[in-house]
Order: C-alpha cells, then sequence, then structure tokens
C-alpha cells in the first residue's frame, strides 16, 4: 500500500499547491476567467481519480482542475488553458471551467450547473453499446442534485444498466446557500438515489484512502452488475465559491464552521498518518513538495511564456 500511499498524498498535494498558486497570481488579472477553487476537497478528488483507468471517461463541473489532474491531466496544459494560451488543453479557449483533454478521457467540464451529468450517462452508454471494459464518472456537487437533468439522468442510467460512476462532492453549499434552505431537512442524497433504484454510498470526504477504497469497491459493483453506482463524498470548500479569497466574514457561513474543517485537512491528516505508520520520513516529504513546487513554477513559467491563440483559428476544430 505504501506506493500507493504515495501518490495519493503527492496528488493531493499538487492539486493543493497548484490552487494556492492560482490564488496567488489571479489578482495580476492575466487569468481571464473565473475559477472556482477545491482546496480543503483535494482528497475527494484524488482518492476518486486515482482509482480510475486512462480508458475511463470523466465529466466534471465548474470546479474541475482537482479533477482533471487526478485523472492524469497535463499540469502545463491546465494552467496555460487558465491563462487562455494556444497551448492550453483547449488551445486557450475554454478557460478554467471548460478543461477538456481526451487524451487522458477528460472528456468536458462545463460552468451550467448538471449540465454534463446526461454527457456522462450517453459516454456509459456508449461503452456499454461498444462493450469497452471501462466505466464513465460523473462528478457534481449537491447543488446539481437540485436540476432536473439530474433525476432524468439518474433514471435513464438505472433502467438502462449503464456502466456510470456518479461522485457527488457534498460541500454543504450551493454559492451561498447551505443544503438546509435547499432541501429537506433530513433528506440524505445517497439514499434518494436508492429510491430511484441506483446503489450508493456515503463516505468521509476528507479521508483519502476511504474514498480510494470505496471507489474501488464502487468500479468492481459496476462491472459485477453491469448497473450504475452513486458515492456521496462529505466534504468542505475552504475559500470562496468562485475566486481566489476567503468570505467567511460576509454572513452566509460561520468563521467557527470553517475552523472545524480546517482541523480536518485531508492533506495534514494524511500526513500525519503516513508518519506515524512509518510509510515515509519528515525528510522524504520535505522533498515531495519541493518536487511539487518545481512542477507547479515551470507550468506557471510555461504558461506565461506560451503564445495566445491565433485569431484566425477561432472557429477551426479544438479536436482538429
Ligand atoms: C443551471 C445553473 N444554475 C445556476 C448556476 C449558478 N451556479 C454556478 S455554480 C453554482 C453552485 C453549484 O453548487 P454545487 O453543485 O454544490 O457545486 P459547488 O460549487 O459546491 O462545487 C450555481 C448555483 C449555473 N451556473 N447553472
Ligand atoms: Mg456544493
Amino acid at each position: 500500500m505504501s506506493l500507493l500511499d504515495l501518490k495519493l498524498y503527492k496528488n493531493m498535494l499538487l492539486i493543493r499547491k497548484v490552487e494556492e498558486s492560482i490564488a496567488k497570481n489571479y489578482d495580476a488579472g492575466k487569468m481571464r476567467c473565473p475559477t472556482h477553487l477545491s482546496i480543503g476537497q483535494e482528497a475527494a478528488a484524488s482518492g476518486v481519480g486515482l482509482a480510475l483507468k486512462k480508458s475511463d471517461s470523466a465529466v466534471s463541473t465548474h470546479r474541475a482542475h482537482a479533477h482533471y489532474l487526478a485523472k492524469g491531466g497535463n499540469l502545463n496544459a491546465m494552467i496555460a488553458e487558465i491563462y487562455g494560451k494556444a497551448t492550453g488543453c483547449c488551445k486557450g479557449r475554454g478557460g478554467s471551467m471548460h478543461l477538456i483533454d481526451r487524451k487522458v478521457g477528460f472528456e468536458g467540464s462545463t460552468a451550467i450547473v448538471g449540465n454534463t451529468i446526461p454527457i456522462g450517462v450517453g459516454l456509459g452508454l456508449s461503452k456499454k453499446i461498444s462493450k469497452k471494459k471501462s466505466i464513465s464518472v460523473v462528478y457534481c456537487g449537491d447543488g446539481s442534485v437540485e436540476e432536473g437533468v439530474f433525476y432524468e439522468s439518474i433514471n435513464f442510467a438505472a433502467t438502462k444498466k449503464i456502466p456510470v460512476l456518479f461522485v457527488c462532492e457534498n460541500n454543504s453549499y450551493s454559492v451561498y446557500s447551505p443544503l438546509l434552505v435547499r432541501q429537506p431537512e433530513g433528506r440524505k442524497i445517497h439514499e434518494m438515489v436508492k429510491g430511484m433504484g441506483v446503489d450508493s454510498a456515503y463516505e468521509d470526504g476528507n479521508d483519502i484512502r476511504k474514498v480510494y477504497r470505496l471507489t474501488k469497491r464502487a468500479i468492481s459493483k459496476i462491472y459485477e452488475t453491469g448497473n450504475p453506482f452513486f458515492m456521496e463524498l462529505q466534504t468542505y470548500r475552504w475559500r470562496e465559491h468562485c475566486g481566489p479569497n476567503y468570505d467567511n466574514n460576509i454572513g452566509y457561513r460561520s468563521e467557527e464552521e470553517f475552523l472545524e474543517w480546517k482541523k480536518r485537512d485531508p492533506i495534514k491528516l494524511f500526513e500525519k498518518k503516513l508518519l506515524k505508520e512509518k510509510i515515509c520520513t519528515k525528510g522524504e516529504i520535505r522533498r515531495i513538495n519541493k518536487e511539487v513546487l518545481g512542477q507547479i513554477k515551470e507550468a506557471f513559467n510555461f504558461a506565461k511564456s506560451s503564445p495566445f491563440p491565433d485569431p484566425s483559428e477561432a472557429f477551426d476544430s479544438m479536436f482538429a
């Protein structure tokens, strides 16, 4: 397990440090797109992403950086995309909320809540029809559960027995609205989905080992039964909904709540475990941190020095 543990750790750390660098560089005004950071939610993304195969496809949301990097996405191409450069994974046309990279099975992310859910189900259907030994993964937030298309897609996947893994990152908020003002008190999303005929599980989304194990189990179940599976991962976003700052001062949630979740920092918790179980030493942790920071520096240099796309190519296919 130790090699895997180190991979999981490194991936979470990469996501955290990349997003901290995005936050730090954002105010320079060179990233001309909104950015939604997943800081605090890294274990959910890395635990799922590292349990997937390259041939599995994935679709995501406005908060896609972590999903992309955990699926094996190219760091340089992601940062260049956010800077709107021709070397970006979408040739600079998408920005932060529209990451696509078919080389690693990352088939799309969009800003319209719920919008990629049916696309992910369709990708699963195509795998079923062509008898591919891979699955489709749909990342969504707790807010997407309030979209009609969520129910149509779940219903269709259950009825047609489609190999889809739904991953709902429940961070308890949709922008500034907590779940309590959006859904009936006491509703459990994973239980509701069971009532629609899709097997499901709930897990601590800040415990990377638990997330990884559940994902592996869910994938085995999908292959065994041919049916879709739904995972609800409880987690918390640390920064504002959109942008680089903290926003605990504006009143929709409290500093106390944030600090409670901060104590459950998925990276710090895992680091402690790795040291306690003697999977690595403090020196190795320092080395991994240095390596990750070096990769990030290189990616930002790459992005900043890359050219902008040629306007004459604006209407050409992105996949040409
Ligand atoms: C159809 C639609 N309605 C509303 C919005 C505005 N909006 C953007 S992100 C968001 C919150 C979504 O919450 P959730 O799905 O829980 O994801 P999170 O931001 O917490 O990761 C909303 C309401 C939108 N982009 N699309
Ligand atoms: Mg949410």
